[in-house]
């Protein structure tokens, strides 16, 4: 069966699961959120394809606006799942979920948003939407008047990939954002030859524009020690975990 074709009948059937990877606060040590994955596994221990190969075909054939929504009623019930079943200061208080540009084009994004933060009783600040920058600079106008809307709901909103797109920094700073994620490849290179040159410029631009910053892709103690010295609030990788399912996810947090 043809890839996309595949991918459509799985996911009516169910067969699409969301993961989690934790981000944790620098200073504290404290899971502060997690970031929701989509996961395509083939039922026999392993995955059909990556989300950046699937998530591009579910943009071409439409699919993404149903998958979307999916996404955001599952990550957000299961948020509401985790306030219970943690003991209370270990449950992570956000929940960031990736969005594409066909759900800012669907006029039911506000409203989608506006019901699940009510079916899970979300507070202020608990639900965030990672976009990237290309996205956002695609249909700047359009894009910008939805996440005013957004932003007004009390969900946040954070820049993906930070630094490898196409924007042009003056129209980035006319966008109602709260968070930088800063992309891995800057963080790769910390401690190489003027490698913390660009994760210091990104890191101290957030700042300056009053944003919250989380590093993707951490993998070692001695970017955590550098990241943290340059005033990175939050860091996400694979020296803390891996995206795994909630109910892994559950016991992980139970045993730190
Ligand atoms: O999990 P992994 O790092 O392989 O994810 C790769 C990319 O796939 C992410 O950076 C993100 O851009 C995209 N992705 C993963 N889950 C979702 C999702 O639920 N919706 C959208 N639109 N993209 C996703
Ligand atoms: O949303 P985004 O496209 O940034 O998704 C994050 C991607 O980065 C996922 O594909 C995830 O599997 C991957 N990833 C997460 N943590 C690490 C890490 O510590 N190192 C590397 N190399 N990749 C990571
Ligand atoms: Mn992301
Ligand atoms: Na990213």
């Amino acid at each position: 069966l043809e890839l996309a074709r595949r991918l459509r009948v799985d996911f009516k059937a169910g067969k699409l699961e969301l993961w989690y990877q934790p981000q944790i606060c620098l200073r504290s040590g404290n899971v502060q959120g997690l970031e929701a994955l989509l996961r395509w596994p083939d039922g026999q221990g392993g995955m059909v394809a990556t989300p950046d190969v699937f998530v591009p075909l579910a943009e071409q054939s439409g699919l993404i606006v149903e998958i979307g929504q999916w996404v955001l009623e599952r990550a957000c019930a299961d948020w509401r799942d985790l306030q219970g079943s943690c003991a209370h200061q270990a449950a992570p208080a956000r929940i960031g979920v990736n969005v594409s540009l066909a759900q800012f084009r669907n006029a039911d994004l506000v409203a989608q948003l506006s019901a699940v933060i009510q079916a899970q009783k979300m507070p202020v600040g608990a639900l965030e939407l990672e976009i990237t920058e290309s996205l956002a600079m695609d249909e700047p106008l359009m894009v910008k008047r939805t996440l005013t809307q957004v932003r007004a709901l009390g969900v946040r909103v954070a820049i993906d990939d930070f630094g490898t797109g196409y924007s042009s920094l003056s129209q980035l700073s006319d966008l109602p954002v709260d968070c930088l994620k800063v992309d891995r490849c800057f963080v790769a290179r910390i401690g190489q030859d003027n490698g913390n040159v660009f994760a210091e410029t990104i890191i101290h631009l957030g700042r300056r524009l009053g944003l919250e910053l989380v590093a993707e892709g951490v993998e070692t103690e001695t970017q955590c020690e550098v990241l943290r010295s340059l005033g990175c609030h939050y860091a996400q990788g694979w020296r803390y975990a891996k995206a795994q399912p909630l109910a892994e996810l559950r016991r992980w947090i139970a045993n730190r």
